[in-house]
């Protein structure tokens, strides 16, 4: 056997789409490291993926290896082994019975962050839109509210701005996003290594926030309140763009005219921020040009659609929109490669728009017996959904008929009726498109399956088969797809040249968003209020929110991205788990000394919904008032909970999505 080298990408949800190297040595051992070469990894993948990918993803006694079927009660766990045969045709056979007694709509899906490449990530769809299923929206368990708000004010919210005009900005400005965990490769190469002025607003004093210029490390759940304290500011010092307002906005003046109450003063009050960061950061950010970043993490709050909306008006008052090295960024769709969604989901196979429900319902939708079926693939929502209990005991339900797909073992797949055996990204082609940079990626098969696992897509051509489907695009090739997908990007570009760059930039040269102004709202301009944000169920104009504090000495929970997790993902590797360590729940002093709690003591965390038990780390990172949890994580060894039994699934004021963030819970020594 030759050494070989096969070039690859990450598809996982993360900003930074690394590309890396499956390394086979002459004595067949084979090592997956980053890419050097790569634009954006630069050298090695994350430590998470660096022991996972020479892990248990590549393990075939931690991998599922064949298809099981459930012996004993549900939730227990016990399998046994079958052929994909048997496990086929009793699915098909249970799946094709609900259609034809209670129609497609009995039977629910859900589906999010396993893998995000193209094929694997949404090819199944067809499926589930063929067959009228009900789809649990994804988004409603973390973005949702952040996208629709975008959508009202701007038309759409999947073309932010080209990361690499960071070459001609005067200002970096990063509100509730942690790139040093979520996007570690685009914190170290190109947030940390920016020479501009750079200001992160975050309760937490993670990474970033340490190595920016500025740090507003605002109350959680006070980002309209900061943002319209920012635009009195801006006012005060004549930096509103009144000519690009008069030209590509409409609504300013319900804006202006409540900017005299929001004072600096006023905002540091509300939002613990000082009067006088909040002007320097206004200032700076308003002069531009200006890349804002708006994370993901600030719109996962009751009031998360207003506070979208309160931070989007910065870019619009002062013209930081449509010229190089200015813009806003929540999400790089694949829209700007020029991807056609609709056609890789099969949306014309749906004969009605697919039922939907939000995460936030979910539990209570499952204890329904009008649900017959579940099909949970690519994601683990025993440990990611809100009200874990209520959740889980939903899914003991004996009638309920459960699929789980995944590569392992999971919280999910434990209450199933079939578990089948996922390919991971190692095993098969596909394409990969960072949400972050303007790239197109190829995903190589690199390594055999493991055992008798398949791609998600396979699984679904051979499942629609078995249940006696025959439209066309449910059995479309992974070739045929890459190749149109291909095509409608880039035209000429084919998987084999693609393969060899592994990564290439679309377009080629720096793209400045809404460079000709053309917003897809119903003016054509930028919306800042109006009824369409009535009709969502908002107030006509965006106000200066700040959120409620926890009162009787409640602490405000914050359970962002860990560094060492992907969402639950990881957290079944032996490595990571050493080097995690038991999960903590972290206090600032202040808190801690009022608590009568000290580093190490096992405290209770409790409220209406539920309690845990974690140890306490002491972290002045972390505000007074507020204790941080990161998400995926076990709450001790042995427990089915994780914070998630803390989440009531309360849901934001837009489109339904979820209000992780603004959980309060008590504190005590347990
Ligand atoms: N408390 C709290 N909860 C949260 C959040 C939070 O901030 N705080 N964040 C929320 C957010 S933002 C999100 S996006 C969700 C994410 O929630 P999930 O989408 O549930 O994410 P994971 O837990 O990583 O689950 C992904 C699963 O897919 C599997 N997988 C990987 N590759 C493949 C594949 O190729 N095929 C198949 N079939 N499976 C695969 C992995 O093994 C894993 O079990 O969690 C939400 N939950
Ligand atoms: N390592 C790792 N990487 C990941 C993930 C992971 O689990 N682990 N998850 C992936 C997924 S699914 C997603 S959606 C992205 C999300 O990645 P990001 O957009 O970075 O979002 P989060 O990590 O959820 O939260 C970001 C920050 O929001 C802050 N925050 C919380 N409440 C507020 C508030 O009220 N105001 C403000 N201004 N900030 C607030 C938190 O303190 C946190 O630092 O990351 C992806 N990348
Ligand atoms: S998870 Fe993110 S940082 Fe880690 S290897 Fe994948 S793309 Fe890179
Ligand atoms: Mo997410």
């Amino acid at each position: 056997m030759n050494n070989s080298v096969i070039r690859t990408t990450c598809p996982r949800d993360c900003y930074d789409a690394c590309g890396m190297l499956v390394k086979t040595s002459a004595d067949g051992e084979v090592r997956v490291v980053g890419d050097p070469a790569h634009v954006v990894t630069q050298g090695a993948v994350c430590k998470k993926c660096s022991i996972a990918y020479n892990g248990v993803w590549r393990d075939p006694k931690v991998r599922l290896t064949r298809p099981l079927k459930r012996r004993g009660k549900k939730g227990l766990g016990l399998f046994e082994p079958v052929t994909w045969d048997t496990a086929l045709s009793d699915i098909a056979e249970r799946l094709n019975d609900i259609r034809s007694t209670l129609g497609g709509q009995a039977i629910l899906q859900t589906h999010y962050t396993g893998t995000c490449s193209l094929i694997a990530g949404i090819f199944p769809l067809r499926f589930f839109n063929r067959i009228g299923a009900t789809e649990v929206d994804p988004d409603t368990v973390c973005n949702k509210a952040g996208h629709r708000a975008l959508q009202l004010m701007y038309g759409e919210s999947t073309r932010g701005f080209d990361p690499r005009t960071i070459d001609r900005t005067k200002c970096l400005l990063v509100w509730g996003a942690n790139p040093s965990a979520s996007a570690p490769h685009i914190h170290q190469h190109w947030f940390s290594k920016s020479s501009v002025p750079k200001i992160v607003v975050d309760p937490i004093r993670h990474e970033t926030a340490a190595a920016a210029d500025l740090h507003l490390q605002l109350y959680p759940g006070t980002d309209g309140a900061l943002a319209f304290a920012m635009l009195h500011a801006i006012a005060g010092a004549g930096l509103v763009n009144q000519a690009f307002l008069d030209a590509h906005v409409i609504g300013w003046g319900e804006i202006e005219s409540q900017l005299a109450s929001c004072t600096p003063a006023w905002g540091e009050q509300v939002t613990g921020v000082p009067a006088r960061l909040i002007e320097e950061a206004a200032l700076t950010y308003a002069r531009g040009p200006s890349l804002l970043w708006m994370g993901q993490g600030f719109q996962r709050q009751t009031l998360g659609g207003n506070a979208m909306r309160a931070v989007g008006l910065l870019p619009a008052a002062t013209g930081n929109v449509g010229k190089y090295g200015s813009g806003f960024l929540y999400l790089n769709g694949w829209d700007t490669r020029g991807v056609d969604a609709a056609y890789l989901a099969g949306a014309a196979l749906s004969q009605n728009p697919a039922p939907s429900i939000s995460h936030m319902d979910l539990a209570g939708h499952l204890e329904r017996n009008d649900t017959k079926a579940l099909v949970t693939w690519n994601n683990n929502i025993a440990a990611s959904s809100p009200e874990q209990r209520r959740l889980r005991r939903a899914l003991e339900r004996e009638d309920l008929f459960h699929v789980a797909i995944d590569l392992f073992k999971t919280d999910t797949t434990q209450f199933a009726d079939y578990v089948l055996p996922a390919a991971s990204f190692l095993e098969f082609d596909d394409v990969v498109m960072s949400y972050f940079s303007h790239t197109i990626s190829a995903q190589v098969a690199a390594l055999p399956a493991i055992g008798e696992a398949l791609p998600n897509q396979e699984i679904f051509r051979r499942l629609a088969e078995t249940m006696g489907l025959n439209d066309r695009e449910l059995f479309e090739s992974d070739a045929e797809i890459i190749g149109t997908v291909l095509e409608q990007a880039k035209p000429g570009l084919t998987f084999e040249t693609l393969a060899r760059a592994g990564t290439v930039f679309h377009p080629a040269s720096p793209a400045v968003q809404f460079e000709r102004h053309d917003y897809l709202t119903p003016s054509g301009k930028i919306e800042l209020a109006g009824q369409s944000f009535v009709d969502a169920g908002l107030p006509l104009a965006p106000y200066p929110s700040a959120e409620a504090r926890p009162a009787n000495g409640e602490l405000r929970l914050l359970s962002p991205a860990s560094q060492w997790l992907l969402n639950s993902s990881y957290g079944n590797d032996p490595k990571i788990l050493k080097q995690l360590g038991c999960n903590k729940a972290y206090i600032n002093t202040v808190d801690a000394d009022r608590l009568g709690l000290r580093n190490g003591t096992v405290a209770r965390l409790a409220n209406d919904v539920d309690e845990i038990k974690l140890e306490i780390g002491i972290a002045n990172d972390v505000p007074a008032g507020v204790v941080l949890v990161y998400k995926g994580h076990w709450s001790e060894p042995g427990s089915p909970f994780n914070i998630n039994a803390l989440n009531a699934g309360r849901k934001s004021d837009l489109a339904d999505s979820c209000a992780v963030h603004s959980i309060n819970v008590s504190v005590s020594i347990s």
